[in-house]
Protein backbone atom coordinates (compact mmCIF):
# COMPACT_ATOMS: atom_id res chain seq x y z
CA UNK A 1 0.00 0.00 0.00
CA UNK A 2 0.98 3.59 -0.59
CA UNK A 3 0.60 6.91 0.67
CA UNK A 4 -1.23 7.82 -2.48
CA UNK A 5 -3.86 5.24 -2.94
CA UNK A 6 -7.15 6.08 -2.50
CA UNK A 7 -8.49 5.09 0.66
CA UNK A 8 -12.32 6.48 0.33
CA UNK A 9 -14.68 8.19 -2.27
CA UNK A 10 -17.30 9.90 -1.52
CA UNK A 11 -20.66 11.05 -3.98
CA UNK A 12 -23.25 13.46 -3.44
CA UNK A 13 -25.98 15.44 -5.24
CA UNK A 14 -25.20 19.18 -5.45
CA UNK A 15 -26.57 21.72 -7.33
CA UNK A 16 -25.49 24.00 -10.37
CA UNK A 17 -25.49 27.76 -10.95
CA UNK A 18 -28.64 26.88 -13.12
CA UNK A 19 -30.39 25.23 -10.16
CA UNK A 20 -29.72 21.74 -11.34
CA UNK A 21 -28.46 18.90 -9.62
CA UNK A 22 -24.78 17.67 -10.17
CA UNK A 23 -22.65 15.17 -8.94
CA UNK A 24 -19.69 16.11 -6.34
CA UNK A 25 -17.02 13.49 -5.43
CA UNK A 26 -14.37 13.86 -2.71
CA UNK A 27 -11.54 11.32 -2.67
CA UNK A 28 -9.45 10.83 0.44
CA UNK A 29 -5.99 9.64 -0.06
CA UNK A 30 -4.24 7.13 2.50
CA UNK A 31 -1.68 9.82 3.85
CA UNK A 32 -5.31 12.42 4.35
CA UNK A 33 -5.14 14.21 1.13
CA UNK A 34 -8.47 15.18 -0.01
CA UNK A 35 -9.35 16.27 -3.58
CA UNK A 36 -12.97 17.43 -5.05
CA UNK A 37 -14.57 17.37 -8.40
CA UNK A 38 -18.07 18.65 -9.41
CA UNK A 39 -19.33 18.08 -13.14
CA UNK A 40 -20.35 21.07 -14.72
CA UNK A 41 -23.44 20.58 -17.63
CA UNK A 42 -23.78 22.48 -20.91
CA UNK A 43 -26.80 23.33 -23.29
CA UNK A 44 -24.90 22.97 -26.79
CA UNK A 45 -24.63 19.16 -26.79
CA UNK A 46 -22.90 17.53 -29.52
CA UNK A 47 -23.27 14.28 -31.07
CA UNK A 48 -20.09 12.82 -29.88
CA UNK A 49 -20.06 14.00 -26.81
CA UNK A 50 -19.96 11.91 -23.32
CA UNK A 51 -23.23 11.50 -21.60
CA UNK A 52 -23.82 12.54 -17.85
CA UNK A 53 -26.34 10.05 -16.67
CA UNK A 54 -29.79 11.98 -15.03
CA UNK A 55 -32.86 10.39 -13.54
CA UNK A 56 -35.41 11.14 -15.79
CA UNK A 57 -39.03 10.94 -14.63
CA UNK A 58 -40.70 13.94 -12.71
CA UNK A 59 -38.37 15.34 -10.26
CA UNK A 60 -36.46 18.07 -11.02
CA UNK A 61 -37.61 18.09 -14.82
CA UNK A 62 -35.34 14.47 -15.09
CA UNK A 63 -31.90 16.10 -14.35
CA UNK A 64 -31.94 14.23 -11.33
CA UNK A 65 -28.70 12.62 -10.50
CA UNK A 66 -28.80 9.75 -8.36
CA UNK A 67 -27.84 7.20 -10.01
CA UNK A 68 -24.93 8.61 -11.20
CA UNK A 69 -23.99 9.39 -7.07
CA UNK A 70 -24.91 5.65 -6.34
CA UNK A 71 -22.48 4.91 -9.25
CA UNK A 72 -19.78 6.83 -7.56
CA UNK A 73 -20.26 5.44 -3.95
CA UNK A 74 -20.45 2.00 -5.49
CA UNK A 75 -19.11 0.75 -8.34
CA UNK A 76 -16.10 3.36 -9.27
CA UNK A 77 -15.31 3.65 -5.07
CA UNK A 78 -15.01 -0.62 -5.70
CA UNK A 79 -13.38 -0.68 -8.78
CA UNK A 80 -10.40 2.42 -7.47
CA UNK A 81 -10.07 1.97 -4.05
CA UNK A 82 -6.06 1.09 -3.47
CA UNK A 83 -4.97 2.70 -6.63
CA UNK A 84 -2.23 5.21 -7.13
CA UNK A 85 -3.98 8.76 -6.88
CA UNK A 86 -0.87 9.50 -8.66
CA UNK A 87 -1.70 7.27 -11.94
CA UNK A 88 -4.47 9.09 -13.40
CA UNK A 89 -4.39 7.83 -16.53
CA UNK A 90 -5.07 3.97 -15.22
CA UNK A 91 -7.62 5.40 -12.84
CA UNK A 92 -9.67 7.40 -15.69
CA UNK A 93 -9.16 4.23 -18.08
CA UNK A 94 -10.49 1.60 -15.91
CA UNK A 95 -13.53 3.76 -14.80
CA UNK A 96 -14.16 3.35 -19.02
CA UNK A 97 -13.07 -0.60 -18.76
CA UNK A 98 -15.64 -0.38 -15.80
CA UNK A 99 -18.51 1.72 -18.06
CA UNK A 100 -18.61 -0.45 -21.08
CA UNK A 101 -19.75 2.27 -23.22
CA UNK A 102 -18.27 4.61 -25.48
CA UNK A 103 -19.95 7.80 -24.40
CA UNK A 104 -19.97 6.56 -20.25
CA UNK A 105 -23.91 6.60 -20.70
CA UNK A 106 -23.73 3.76 -17.81
CA UNK A 107 -22.15 5.23 -15.17
CA UNK A 108 -22.53 9.01 -16.63
CA UNK A 109 -19.67 11.19 -17.66
CA UNK A 110 -20.91 13.22 -14.84
CA UNK A 111 -20.09 10.48 -12.00
CA UNK A 112 -17.09 9.97 -13.59
CA UNK A 113 -15.52 13.47 -14.52
CA UNK A 114 -16.12 14.38 -10.56
CA UNK A 115 -14.23 11.61 -9.73
CA UNK A 116 -11.65 12.16 -12.31
CA UNK A 117 -10.94 15.83 -10.98
CA UNK A 118 -11.04 14.71 -7.39
CA UNK A 119 -8.23 12.44 -7.83
CA UNK A 120 -6.47 15.01 -9.86
CA UNK A 121 -7.05 17.13 -6.61
CA UNK A 122 -5.93 15.08 -4.27
CA UNK A 123 -2.59 13.89 -5.96
CA UNK A 124 -1.79 17.68 -6.28
CA UNK A 125 -2.12 17.81 -2.41
CA UNK A 126 -0.49 14.56 -1.65
CA UNK A 127 1.98 16.33 -3.83
CA UNK A 128 1.85 19.23 -1.63
CA UNK A 129 2.16 21.23 -5.64
CA UNK A 130 -1.19 23.50 -7.09
CA UNK A 131 -3.04 21.42 -9.58
CA UNK A 132 -1.51 23.37 -12.37
CA UNK A 133 1.49 22.94 -11.36
CA UNK A 134 0.84 19.22 -10.77
CA UNK A 135 -0.10 19.01 -14.06
CA UNK A 136 2.37 21.07 -16.17
CA UNK A 137 5.84 21.16 -13.62
CA UNK A 138 7.58 24.20 -13.81
CA UNK A 139 6.92 24.70 -17.54
CA UNK A 140 3.36 25.82 -16.14
CA UNK A 141 4.20 29.56 -16.39
CA UNK A 142 1.59 30.97 -18.68
CA UNK A 143 -1.69 32.43 -18.18
CA UNK A 144 -4.10 32.05 -20.78
CA UNK A 145 -5.94 34.68 -22.84
CA UNK A 146 -9.40 35.43 -21.66
CA UNK A 147 -12.71 35.18 -23.88
CA UNK A 148 -15.07 37.28 -21.09
CA UNK A 149 -18.59 37.17 -22.74
CA UNK A 150 -20.07 40.50 -22.72
CA UNK A 151 -23.87 39.62 -23.81
CA UNK A 152 -25.43 35.71 -23.66
CA UNK A 153 -27.76 34.92 -26.33
CA UNK A 154 -29.43 31.42 -28.12
CA UNK A 155 -29.61 28.57 -25.85
CA UNK A 156 -28.33 30.94 -22.87
CA UNK A 157 -30.99 33.79 -23.21
CA UNK A 158 -33.59 31.77 -24.64
CA UNK A 159 -33.18 32.48 -28.07
CA UNK A 160 -32.93 36.26 -27.68
CA UNK A 161 -30.67 36.53 -30.70
CA UNK A 162 -29.29 33.58 -32.44
CA UNK A 163 -25.53 34.09 -31.61
CA UNK A 164 -24.91 32.47 -28.58
CA UNK A 165 -22.15 35.09 -26.79
CA UNK A 166 -20.57 37.96 -27.89
CA UNK A 167 -17.58 37.99 -26.08
CA UNK A 168 -14.24 40.28 -25.91
CA UNK A 169 -10.50 39.15 -25.68
CA UNK A 170 -7.40 41.39 -24.95
CA UNK A 171 -4.45 40.26 -26.75
CA UNK A 172 -2.77 44.00 -26.28
CA UNK A 173 -3.11 43.59 -22.34
CA UNK A 174 0.34 42.86 -20.63
CA UNK A 175 -0.57 40.26 -18.30
CA UNK A 176 -4.13 38.08 -17.32
CA UNK A 177 -4.68 40.84 -14.38
CA UNK A 178 -4.72 43.81 -17.32
CA UNK A 179 -7.07 41.92 -19.44
CA UNK A 180 -9.47 41.06 -16.68
CA UNK A 181 -9.38 45.15 -15.67
CA UNK A 182 -10.40 46.04 -19.49
CA UNK A 183 -12.64 43.52 -19.74
CA UNK A 184 -14.59 44.16 -16.28
CA UNK A 185 -14.56 48.19 -17.07
CA UNK A 186 -16.21 47.02 -20.77
CA UNK A 187 -18.79 44.77 -18.75
CA UNK A 188 -19.80 47.93 -16.89
CA UNK A 189 -19.47 50.03 -19.62
CA UNK A 190 -22.32 47.36 -21.81
CA UNK A 191 -23.64 47.49 -18.75
CA UNK A 192 -24.30 51.22 -18.19
CA UNK A 193 -25.51 51.09 -22.11
CA UNK A 194 -27.67 48.67 -21.76
CA UNK A 195 -29.72 50.22 -18.99
CA UNK A 196 -30.06 53.54 -21.15
CA UNK A 197 -31.68 51.90 -23.69
CA UNK A 198 -33.99 49.31 -22.00
CA UNK A 199 -33.78 50.15 -18.14
CA UNK A 200 -32.80 47.56 -15.73
CA UNK A 201 -31.34 44.58 -17.18
CA UNK A 202 -30.29 40.87 -16.03
CA UNK A 203 -27.64 38.37 -17.35
CA UNK A 204 -27.55 35.15 -19.29
CA UNK A 205 -27.17 31.67 -17.93
CA UNK A 206 -23.18 32.57 -18.74
CA UNK A 207 -22.95 35.46 -16.80
CA UNK A 208 -22.99 38.05 -19.81
CA UNK A 209 -26.42 40.71 -20.04
CA UNK A 210 -29.42 39.74 -20.97
CA UNK A 211 -29.45 40.52 -24.87
CA UNK A 212 -32.63 42.81 -25.20
CA UNK A 213 -32.20 43.36 -29.04
CA UNK A 214 -34.06 43.59 -32.61
CA UNK A 215 -30.76 41.50 -34.12
CA UNK A 216 -27.65 40.22 -33.71
CA UNK A 217 -25.73 43.10 -35.05
CA UNK A 218 -27.07 45.37 -32.17
CA UNK A 219 -25.22 43.10 -29.72
CA UNK A 220 -22.41 43.32 -32.13
CA UNK A 221 -22.27 47.57 -32.20
CA UNK A 222 -23.14 47.76 -28.64
CA UNK A 223 -20.09 45.48 -27.62
CA UNK A 224 -17.65 48.03 -29.88
CA UNK A 225 -19.82 50.71 -28.07
CA UNK A 226 -18.61 49.70 -24.42
CA UNK A 227 -14.75 48.80 -25.49
CA UNK A 228 -14.95 53.08 -26.96
CA UNK A 229 -16.72 53.62 -23.84
CA UNK A 230 -14.32 52.41 -21.50
CA UNK A 231 -11.89 53.91 -23.07
CA UNK A 232 -10.06 51.46 -25.05
CA UNK A 233 -9.61 50.37 -28.74
CA UNK A 234 -11.48 48.44 -30.90
CA UNK A 235 -9.13 45.87 -33.02
CA UNK A 236 -6.09 47.39 -31.42
CA UNK A 237 -6.58 46.54 -28.26
CA UNK A 238 -9.52 44.64 -27.74
CA UNK A 239 -10.94 42.24 -29.87
CA UNK A 240 -14.70 40.33 -30.24
CA UNK A 241 -14.75 36.46 -30.20
CA UNK A 242 -18.38 35.10 -30.72
CA UNK A 243 -19.68 31.62 -30.19
CA UNK A 244 -22.17 31.43 -32.82
CA UNK A 245 -23.32 27.69 -31.97
CA UNK A 246 -24.48 27.90 -34.87
CA UNK A 247 -26.34 23.98 -34.62
CA UNK A 248 -28.50 25.71 -31.95
CA UNK A 249 -30.28 27.11 -35.25
CA UNK A 250 -29.09 25.36 -38.17
CA UNK A 251 -28.31 21.54 -39.44
CA UNK A 252 -28.27 20.16 -42.85
CA UNK A 253 -27.30 23.15 -44.36
CA UNK A 254 -30.35 25.33 -43.36
CA UNK A 255 -30.13 28.02 -41.29
CA UNK A 256 -33.25 30.08 -39.27
CA UNK A 257 -32.06 33.23 -37.91
CA UNK A 258 -35.40 33.04 -35.30
CA UNK A 259 -34.48 37.30 -34.64
CA UNK A 260 -34.85 38.46 -38.20
CA UNK A 261 -36.31 34.89 -39.74
CA UNK A 262 -33.53 34.86 -42.16
CA UNK A 263 -33.42 31.62 -43.46
CA UNK A 264 -30.25 30.78 -45.29
CA UNK A 265 -28.06 28.06 -46.82
CA UNK A 266 -24.21 26.93 -46.11
CA UNK A 267 -22.69 29.27 -48.91
CA UNK A 268 -25.71 32.44 -46.94
CA UNK A 269 -24.04 31.63 -43.65
CA UNK A 270 -20.27 31.75 -44.68
CA UNK A 271 -21.50 35.68 -46.22
CA UNK A 272 -22.94 36.69 -43.13
CA UNK A 273 -20.33 35.85 -40.97
CA UNK A 274 -17.46 37.35 -43.36
CA UNK A 275 -19.85 40.24 -43.42
CA UNK A 276 -19.84 40.65 -39.74
CA UNK A 277 -15.75 39.36 -39.85
CA UNK A 278 -15.56 42.53 -42.09
CA UNK A 279 -17.56 45.25 -40.04
CA UNK A 280 -16.59 44.70 -36.88
CA UNK A 281 -13.33 43.51 -35.38
CA UNK A 282 -13.38 39.99 -34.48
CA UNK A 283 -10.31 37.99 -33.80
CA UNK A 284 -11.97 34.68 -33.02
CA UNK A 285 -15.83 32.75 -34.14
CA UNK A 286 -16.59 29.77 -32.28
CA UNK A 287 -19.04 26.97 -34.28
CA UNK A 288 -20.04 29.71 -36.64
CA UNK A 289 -21.48 26.61 -38.61
CA UNK A 290 -23.65 23.57 -37.39
CA UNK A 291 -21.76 20.74 -36.51
CA UNK A 292 -22.63 18.01 -39.66
CA UNK A 293 -21.50 21.51 -41.79
CA UNK A 294 -18.28 19.67 -42.44
CA UNK A 295 -17.62 21.39 -46.02
CA UNK A 296 -19.19 24.88 -44.84
CA UNK A 297 -16.48 25.14 -41.84
CA UNK A 298 -13.66 23.77 -44.90
CA UNK A 299 -14.52 26.93 -46.47
CA UNK A 300 -14.94 29.27 -44.38
CA UNK A 301 -11.74 27.99 -42.82
CA UNK A 302 -10.33 28.52 -46.34
CA UNK A 303 -11.77 32.27 -46.83
CA UNK A 304 -11.71 33.80 -43.30
CA UNK A 305 -8.81 31.42 -40.80
CA UNK A 306 -5.91 33.50 -42.20
CA UNK A 307 -7.15 36.34 -40.46
CA UNK A 308 -9.74 35.20 -37.84
CA UNK A 309 -9.24 32.53 -35.20
CA UNK A 310 -11.73 29.56 -36.26
CA UNK A 311 -12.95 27.43 -33.43
CA UNK A 312 -14.56 24.21 -33.23
CA UNK A 313 -16.95 23.43 -29.99
CA UNK A 314 -19.87 21.59 -31.20
CA UNK A 315 -18.51 20.75 -34.63
CA UNK A 316 -15.30 19.10 -33.57
CA UNK A 317 -16.60 17.98 -29.77
CA UNK A 318 -13.33 18.08 -28.74
CA UNK A 319 -12.58 14.10 -30.01
CA UNK A 320 -9.34 13.09 -31.64
CA UNK A 321 -10.90 11.42 -34.38
CA UNK A 322 -12.84 14.26 -35.72
CA UNK A 323 -10.03 16.74 -34.95
CA UNK A 324 -8.09 15.02 -37.37
CA UNK A 325 -10.46 14.68 -39.89
CA UNK A 326 -11.24 18.31 -39.70
CA UNK A 327 -7.27 18.91 -40.18
CA UNK A 328 -7.32 16.81 -43.09
CA UNK A 329 -9.78 19.23 -44.60
CA UNK A 330 -8.29 22.48 -43.42
CA UNK A 331 -11.52 22.58 -41.25
CA UNK A 332 -11.24 25.80 -38.39
CA UNK A 333 -7.93 26.12 -36.76
CA UNK A 334 -9.09 26.20 -32.88
CA UNK A 335 -10.71 23.58 -30.80
CA UNK A 336 -12.78 24.01 -27.59
CA UNK A 337 -11.77 21.56 -24.65
CA UNK A 338 -14.59 20.69 -22.02
CA UNK A 339 -13.85 18.52 -19.73
CA UNK A 340 -17.35 16.84 -19.26
CA UNK A 341 -17.39 16.32 -23.59
CA UNK A 342 -14.99 13.50 -22.82
CA UNK A 343 -15.90 12.62 -18.69
CA UNK A 344 -12.22 12.21 -17.47
CA UNK A 345 -9.09 14.38 -17.95
CA UNK A 346 -6.99 11.98 -19.06
CA UNK A 347 -9.15 12.20 -22.32
CA UNK A 348 -9.63 15.56 -22.37
CA UNK A 349 -5.94 16.20 -22.45
CA UNK A 350 -5.54 13.40 -25.20
CA UNK A 351 -7.99 15.70 -26.95
CA UNK A 352 -5.69 18.59 -26.48
CA UNK A 353 -2.57 16.68 -27.37
CA UNK A 354 -4.21 15.78 -30.98
CA UNK A 355 -4.99 19.03 -31.61
CA UNK A 356 -1.86 20.22 -30.57
CA UNK A 357 -0.31 17.73 -33.29
CA UNK A 358 -2.73 18.61 -36.07
CA UNK A 359 -1.63 22.57 -35.11
CA UNK A 360 -4.95 23.59 -33.89
CA UNK A 361 -5.12 26.05 -31.07
CA UNK A 362 -6.69 25.55 -27.71
CA UNK A 363 -9.43 27.23 -25.54
CA UNK A 364 -10.19 25.51 -21.98
CA UNK A 365 -14.27 26.00 -21.30
CA UNK A 366 -16.48 26.07 -18.61
CA UNK A 367 -20.32 25.22 -19.38
CA UNK A 368 -23.42 27.27 -18.93
CA UNK A 369 -24.02 25.20 -15.81
CA UNK A 370 -20.97 25.48 -13.38
CA UNK A 371 -20.36 25.82 -9.83
CA UNK A 372 -17.72 26.63 -7.39
CA UNK A 373 -15.35 23.76 -9.07
CA UNK A 374 -12.25 26.21 -10.45
CA UNK A 375 -10.04 23.15 -12.11
CA UNK A 376 -10.84 24.12 -15.78
CA UNK A 377 -8.41 27.14 -14.89
CA UNK A 378 -5.52 24.88 -13.66
CA UNK A 379 -6.05 23.02 -17.33
CA UNK A 380 -5.12 25.76 -18.90
CA UNK A 381 -2.35 26.95 -17.21
CA UNK A 382 -1.19 23.06 -16.38
CA UNK A 383 -1.23 22.68 -19.93
CA UNK A 384 -0.44 25.61 -21.68
CA UNK A 385 -3.47 25.57 -23.90
CA UNK A 386 -3.23 29.75 -23.62
CA UNK A 387 -7.02 30.75 -23.78
CA UNK A 388 -9.61 30.58 -21.53
CA UNK A 389 -13.56 30.95 -21.54
CA UNK A 390 -15.53 30.24 -18.24
CA UNK A 391 -18.24 33.65 -19.64
CA UNK A 392 -19.33 36.65 -18.42
CA UNK A 393 -17.91 39.16 -15.39
CA UNK A 394 -20.67 38.57 -13.01
CA UNK A 395 -22.28 35.17 -10.88
CA UNK A 396 -20.32 33.90 -8.79
CA UNK A 397 -19.57 30.49 -10.61
CA UNK A 398 -17.51 32.41 -13.19
CA UNK A 399 -16.03 34.87 -10.63
CA UNK A 400 -14.35 32.13 -8.64
CA UNK A 401 -12.58 30.99 -12.48
CA UNK A 402 -11.63 34.10 -13.11
CA UNK A 403 -10.18 35.20 -9.39
CA UNK A 404 -8.68 31.70 -9.54
CA UNK A 405 -6.41 32.63 -12.32
CA UNK A 406 -5.51 35.88 -10.74
CA UNK A 407 -4.29 33.82 -7.66
CA UNK A 408 -2.19 31.27 -10.04
CA UNK A 409 -0.16 34.78 -11.54
CA UNK A 410 0.30 36.40 -8.04
CA UNK A 411 1.55 32.99 -6.75
CA UNK A 412 4.02 32.49 -9.92
CA UNK A 413 4.99 36.30 -9.68
CA UNK A 414 7.44 37.12 -11.65
CA UNK A 415 7.93 34.45 -13.95
CA UNK A 416 4.23 34.39 -14.85
CA UNK A 417 3.57 34.60 -18.79
CA UNK A 418 0.69 36.03 -20.50
CA UNK A 419 -0.44 33.80 -23.43
CA UNK A 420 -1.59 37.23 -25.38
CA UNK A 421 -2.30 37.22 -28.77
CA UNK A 422 0.16 34.71 -29.64
CA UNK A 423 -2.46 32.03 -28.48
CA UNK A 424 -5.04 32.30 -31.13
CA UNK A 425 -5.42 29.94 -33.54
CA UNK A 426 -4.92 30.86 -37.52
CA UNK A 427 -4.70 29.18 -41.03
CA UNK A 428 -1.75 28.97 -43.03
CA UNK A 429 -1.86 31.83 -45.11
CA UNK A 430 -3.23 30.74 -48.84
CA UNK A 431 -1.54 31.16 -52.11
C1 LIG B 1 -20.28 26.78 -25.35
C2 LIG B 1 -20.63 26.58 -23.89
C3 LIG B 1 -20.05 27.60 -22.97
P1 LIG B 1 -22.73 25.23 -23.16
O1 LIG B 1 -21.09 26.51 -26.23
O2 LIG B 1 -19.17 27.14 -25.68
O3 LIG B 1 -20.46 28.89 -23.30
O4 LIG B 1 -22.03 26.53 -23.76
O5 LIG B 1 -21.98 24.89 -21.92
O6 LIG B 1 -24.15 25.61 -22.90
O7 LIG B 1 -22.62 24.17 -24.19
MG1 LIG C 1 -19.70 26.90 -27.94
Amino acid sequence: MSETDIAYIQGRRVWDSRGCPTVEADVLLECGAVGRGIAPAGVSLAAAEAVALRDGGKAFGGLGVSQAVEHVNGEIAQALLGHDALDQETIDRRMHALDGTPGLSRLGANATLAVSIAVAHAAAAAEGEPLYRYLGGAEADTLPLPQVQIFGGGAHAGQRIDVQGVLVTCPAARSFAEALDWSAEIYRAAGALMEERTGPVGVADGGGWWPEFDSNEQALETTVAAIEKAGLKPGDEVSLALDIAASGFGANGHYRLARDGRELDSDGMIRLVSEWIAHYPIASIEDPLASDDAAGFAALTREMGGRVQVVGDDFLAGTPDRIRAAARDGAANAVLLKPDQHGTLSETRAAWQAARAAGYAGIVSARSGESEDVTVVHLAVGWGVGQLKVGGFARGERMAKWNEALRIEGALGPVARFAGGGAFGRSPARG
